[in-house]
């Protein structure tokens, strides 16, 4: 049983209690207790002795532990533990209830009053805390803006990208629109509908990287013009590119890699003759390397064109005065081409009666070997930084 009266002992007893959260009704019986014991020393504020040396005892120990907080973690603990629902303060105005409207309304004020005090505190040694913080923050980190930047090394387009940027510019000058597509293919449309005969050297293991019985790795762009003539439902023109990588089982060497990239194009419409292909291709060349530029053809051999051609160029080394790059032929070849096959028309969705067309394909590599004096394709391939540097500027 608590014995009353002796205001040091209640006090600390009361201050147990609301310190350590225990019932509210027993902390607040005990304020009733305290006040009707306590002889009242009525000041303006009407607060008992306990009462204030109470609140004053809380206040000095508040006021106290915020000037050892010297952050705002510190500074947010404090807040919690002073003013928040579990503190003295807290649970004091929580155990109110069971006052008198009379003791309700005097410590009510007081409580106010030195909850407000504290805030005020608070605010005060945040705002020096945030000071100090950020002061902290700026030195460390200080940076030097006079220090020399850090290098970026500089990236080159690759020459075989270039060359296909090149090249899709001028044909799309020309009114062609580009397509791309899948390396994965099937033999039916690598070979079957582009009149390769199932016995020709190309459709043989030893020449062509199958994946399975049907699928393989495309051996040219071929397939993706099938496959725009498909989607065009007998529609012209069309006025196609195409490039990509394509796959052939080949020993290489300086001028031959098992994989190089093919730009073909295809050209379908009412009227289309061999004119319109040495035009074309004669506009690309003079583009390409140079209005002096000119083409030759010479007959060849292709299953899905008929005629076929190669095409030559003038020697870009000699200009045509013949030397050891030309063979003193004073020609160098550059693309095969020819009027597409009527039966790959035909097989296309294309009446071969009424519709006509020219369709070309080079190898890009050949085209960069020739632009940039490169002697040896697999140099496009081995990423050696000094060669691809070369390619920075140029
Ligand atoms: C080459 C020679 C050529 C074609 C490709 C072609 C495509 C269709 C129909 C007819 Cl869909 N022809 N393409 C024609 C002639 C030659 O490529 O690539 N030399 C490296």
């Amino acid at each position: 049983m608590l014995r009353y009266g002796w205001v040091d002992e209640t006090t600390t007893a009361f201050t147990q209690m609301a310190r350590s959260n225990s019932s509210d009704r027993r902390v607040a019986s005990l304020c009733c207790e305290v006040r009707r014991l306590d002889e009242r020393r009525e000041e303006d504020d009407g607060l008992s002795d306990t009462w204030r040396h109470e609140l004053e005892a809380i206040r000095e120990q508040a006021m106290a532990s915020l000037a050892l907080a010297s952050d705002s973690k510190a500074l947010n603990d404090w807040r919690v533990e002073v003013l928040g629902k579990k503190s003295a303060l807290g649970q004091m105005s929580k155990a109110m209830g069971g006052l008198t409207p009379e003791d309700r309304r005097v410590l009510g004020e007081a409580l106010n009053r030195i909850r407000q005090e504290l805030e005020q505190a608070w605010r005060s040694r945040q705002a020096e805390i945030e000071a100090k913080e950020k002061a902290l923050r700026l030195e460390r980190e200080r940076i030097d803006v006079t220090l020399p930047g850090r290098h970026v090394p500089l990236g080159a387009m690759h020459p075989i990208s270039r060359v296909i940027e090149e090249i899709e510019d001028i044909f799309v000058s020309l009114g062609f629109s580009v397509v791309e597509g899948p390396e994965v293919e099937t033999d039916h449309y690598n070979f079957e509908l582009l009149n390769i005969p199932k016995d020709h050297p190309a459709r043989d293991m030893q020449d062509t990287f199958y994946l399975t019985d049907e699928w393989l790795l495309r051996t040219h762009t071929s397939p993706m013009q099938v496959r725009t003539m498909e989607r065009m439902r007998g529609r012209t023109p069309i006025r196609v590119i195409v490039p990509g990588r394509v796959y052939r089982r080949d020993e290489d060497d300086a001028t031959h890699s098992h994989q190089f990239t093919q730009i073909e194009g295809l050209v379908v419409d009412e009227g289309i003759r061999m004119s319109d292909l040495k035009g074309t291709l004669e506009a690309f060349a003079k583009a390409l390397f140079g209005p002096s530029q000119r083409v030759r053809l010479r007959p060849s051999y292709f299953p899905f064109t008929e005629p076929s051609c190669e095409v030559d160029l003038v020697c870009v080394s000699c200009g045509g005065s013949g030397c050891r790059m030309c063979k003193g032929t004073g020609w160098i070849e550059i693309l095969g081409a020819g009027m597409v096959h009527p039966r790959v028309l035909d097989m296309s969705g294309y009446d071969s009666a009424r519709y006509t067309g020219f369709a070309f394909g080079l190898g890009a590599e050949r085209i960069a070997m020739l632009r940039y004096g490169i002697s040896d394709i697999r140099m496009l391939y081995q990423n050696d930084l000094r060669f691809l540097r070369q390619f920075r500027h140029a």
